[in-house]
């Protein structure tokens, strides 16, 4: 296989037990940690329970890595004190691991919220300035900084995926923009992971949906195609329908309801 050992951190979470089934082709052992329970290990699994913040453990983690997802920390907006240890001392314990072990590169799970005040009439690219929506957001700015860091210095390679709404299916109007399927989320991990070079390079990520607000061209390099689109869910947003006004906060920025928590709120 590719990769002897692949790290999932946020192995218990909705995308990690997704992506639990899903990698398991591309290395002979996936490790799969989270702070919370995870279950049996199954064949070609290890599973380690640890917190992000907990350095010692971090660094034990990394021992016979050769590429990481980071995933794990807390994944909407919350007191800056939760988030400053999950979020900002995890993901610095990840990159100070991986640079001691010699990992050569991580996939990071950034977020849209990175960019969440923008408008929804905008249309942006990886090169604009950042516009976190929340301390959850400022968090994933931290982490994307941090990387681009590690390749500037170490030359540890970093692909950060903005992510959009990984889910199921969307279920409000502005996933209708944002909704990113569960298949595309795994090609772009693919690409993220297979492409011989790829710097540090962020992309959005996000299906092929009728309406776009990000443009991906600083991401071209990573071959992602993608095949889903919101389209397929139309039928539950019908024009008629019941949805927050034109002028309202959630509709004029692109982070929608994360505009109306955490000490960015504007009225
Ligand atoms: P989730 O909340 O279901 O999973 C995150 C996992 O991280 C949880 O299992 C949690 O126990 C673990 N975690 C939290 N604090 C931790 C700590 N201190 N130490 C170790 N583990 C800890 O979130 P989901 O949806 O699976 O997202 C995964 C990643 O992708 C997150 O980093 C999130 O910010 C990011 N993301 C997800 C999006 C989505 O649409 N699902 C959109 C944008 C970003
Ligand atoms: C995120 O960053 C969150 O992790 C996820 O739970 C969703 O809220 C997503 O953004 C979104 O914007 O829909």
């Amino acid at each position: 296989k590719p990769f002897k050992r692949i790290l999932l951190t946020g192995a218990a979470g909705g995308l990690g037990k997704v992506l639990r089934e899903r990698i398991k082709p591309w290395a002979d052992v996936i490790r799969l940690s989270d702070i919370s329970p995870i279950g049996e290990a199954q064949d070609g699994e290890e599973i380690v329970q640890c917190d992000l913040a907990d350095k010692t453990a971090v660094h034990a983690l990394m021992k016979d890595v050769d590429l990481v997802l980071h995933f794990g920390g807390i994944s909407t907006e919350n007191n800056f004190e939760a988030i400053m240890a999950a979020n900002i001392q995890g993901t610095y314990n990840i990159y100070e691991a991986v640079h001691l072990a010699g990992v050569k590169r991580v996939i990071f799970a950034s977020s849209n919220h990175v960019v969440g005040y923008y408008k929804t009439t905008d249309y942006i690219n990886a090169e604009m300035p950042m516009r976190p929506d929340g301390m959850y957001g400022v968090s994933k700015c931290f982490g994307e900084s941090l990387s681009r860091y590690y390749y500037d210095r170490f030359g540890i390679e970093t692909v950060c995926i903005r992510i959009g709404s990984s889910f199921p299916e969307p279920i409000n109007k502005r996933m209708m923009v944002t909704y990113f399927s569960y298949n595309d989320l795994v090609e772009l991990l693919r690409c993220a992971a297979f492409t011989p070079r790829v710097g540090h390079t962020i992309s959005f990520g996000v299906s092929n949906n009728p309406a776009s607000w990000w443009d991906n061209r600083y991401a071209s390099h990573l071959g992602f195609q993608a095949k889903d689109s919101s389209a397929a869910f139309a039928h539950k947003f019908p024009d008629s329908g019941d949805y927050p006004a034109a002028d309202d906060i959630t509709t004029i920025y692109q982070g929608g309801a994360f505009l109306l928590t955490g000490p960015q709120y504007k009225s």
